[in-house]
């Protein structure tokens, strides 16, 4: 095992990755920013770092100051968390030339699924279902309007750089395909620095359904069943469950071994995702992978009794995953997770400031994974994420309960939060049924705005 470990990352996801340092005796250095300097994460690591201004770009996404941190503190390794460098294949390689480890996948792995098209096409070879498409990118608009016709409409492009929705659009006829085709390609050169494009058969009202999975050094790969991502606003997710309503046993074990042999074709290594959509039939597709530990891994770990963070650790410091996770996988109960942000609950926008009152819940079947605390600073600099509220029970139903009454015991007072939007949900007929997908938070307004007039 590592000896020393340095978190590259902020608020509760640095916070967890010191815990599991912690359990396993390996030392943490912890990075912060100048907004930072009151942090959690900060007060939790044996040491820190300061590596520059407020600003994600001018500290926590600056390689050579997090690299000079890390040659100074004598690290083993870097964890990178999710968000901000986690993702950054070129990061993965300055780390691999300064001779410390990166807790991830190698960084061609990562470059590859990084480019959608690719991604795509490597999971096609390895037999995991996809969507009809494109075969890569597409090299202009007569190209596109060929694909489209030949796959039928709907279609939807997408940026091969994609994420968060950005350079998407979807596409009804081929009167409207060239325009869109040039709105998609400029959205995606603006965020990404990288104008190409891709397309899928469009999927009306799918679920949004990711599997998790481990990899070892060893060539080693299992998959740790799936969690329902569908109740999401703005492709920011609201709400995530383990396991699936939708996803039979048959399924989980079929997608299960088709995913364990493509990513020991591709050489995966470490924690990742695999986001599937379902289509109104139930049937799964293939959409992008993610290279990284998720916002909502603790859904899986509950479930699974798997403590992923942990996992990452030692499968990077060399150990095999039969020594890490010894008897096969079972499921036990359910799991949901409530993605506490500071935001006015209506309009989405941030809420940034002092926070005043911070009563966490707590009891059977809950945990609060936080950074926050009374007296706290939401600083406006980051993402709008305060905690994750997790409950566990023996079924969706005992969750639900769970997750209402620890909604009601979790009192934030100084900054605005979804909390009370998450209880709203927690009320809704549709969201209990379990019957949900991809545009549930539109009906759900909707109904809000009709119930009150
Ligand atoms: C789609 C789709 C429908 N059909 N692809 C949105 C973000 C990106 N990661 C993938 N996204 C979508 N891809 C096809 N072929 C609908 C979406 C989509 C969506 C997906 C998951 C969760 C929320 C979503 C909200 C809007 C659109």
């Amino acid at each position: 095992m590592f000896r020393k470990v340095l978190i590259a990352n902020r608020g509760e996801i640095a916070l967890r990755v010191i815990s599991a340092c912690r359990e396993l005796g390996v030392r943490t250095v912890a990075v912060y920013s100048e907004a930072d300097r009151n942090s959690l994460h900060v007060r939790f690591a044996d040491e820190a770092i300061c590596i520059g201004p407020p600003r994600s770009a001018d500290s926590y996404l600056n390689v050579p100051a997090v690299i000079s941190a890390a040659e100074i503190a004598d690290v083993d390794a870097i964890h990178p968390g999710y968000g901000l460098l986690s993702e950054n294949a070129n990061f993965a390689e300055v780390c691999r030339a300064s001779n410390i480890k990166f807790i991830g996948p190698p960084p061609e792995v990562t470059r590859m699924m990084g480019e959608k098209s690719t991604a795509r096409q490597t999971m096609k070879k390895a037999k995991v279902p996809i969507l009809p498409g494109s075969d890569g990118i597409i090299k202009g608009k007569d190209e596109a309007l060929s694909w489209a016709k030949s796959v039928g409409y709907p279609v939807i492009l997408k940026a091969v750089a994609g994420g968060g929705g950005k350079g998407m659009r979807i596409c009804r006829s081929a009167d409207e395909l060239p325009q869109l085709f040039d709105q998609a390609s400029t959205e995606a050169m603006n965020s990404f620095g990288n104008g190409d494009l891709y397309m899928e058969k469009f999927i009306e009202r799918p679920r949004h359904i990711e599997f998790q999975v481990l990899a070892d050094e060893h060539g080693n790969v299992m998959s740790l069943g799936e969690r329902e991502c569908s109740i999401q606003r703005r492709h920011q997710k609201l709400i995530e469950e383990s396991p699936s309503l939708q996803v039979t046993p048959k399924m989980r074990e079929e997608i299960g071994k088709t995913i364990k042999k493509s990513l020991q074709d591709i050489g995966y290594q470490n924690a990742g995702t695999i986001e599937f959509l379902m289509d109104e039939d139930g049937k799964l597709y293939f959409i992008e992978m993610n290279t990284r530990i998720q916002v909502e891994h603790p859904v899986t770990e509950l479930v699974t009794g798997v403590d992923l963070v942990k996992a990452q650790l030692r499968i990077a410091s060399g150990e095999k995953l039969s020594d890490i996770i010894p008897e096969p996988i079972t499921m036990r109960g359910h799991a949901i997770e409530c993605r506490i942000n500071a935001e006015h609950p209506e309009k989405f926008t941030p809420s940034a400031g002092k926070i005043t009152v911070f009563n966490v819940p707590g009891g059977n079947g809950v945990r609060v994974d936080t950074a926050q605390y009374a007296e706290g600073v939401v600083p406006p600099y980051y993402d709008s994420m305060i905690a994750k509220l997790i409950v566990h029970g023996k079924d969706r139903d005992e969750a639900m309960a769970r997750m209402h009454r620890a909604l009601g015991m979790f009192v934030v007072q100084g900054i605005h939060t979804t909390i009370p939007l998450h209880s709203k949900i927690f009320e809704d007929e549709e969201f209990q049924r379990g019957d949900f997908d991809t545009k549930f938070m539109e009906r759900f307004f909707e109904r809000q705005a009709a119930g009150k007039s």
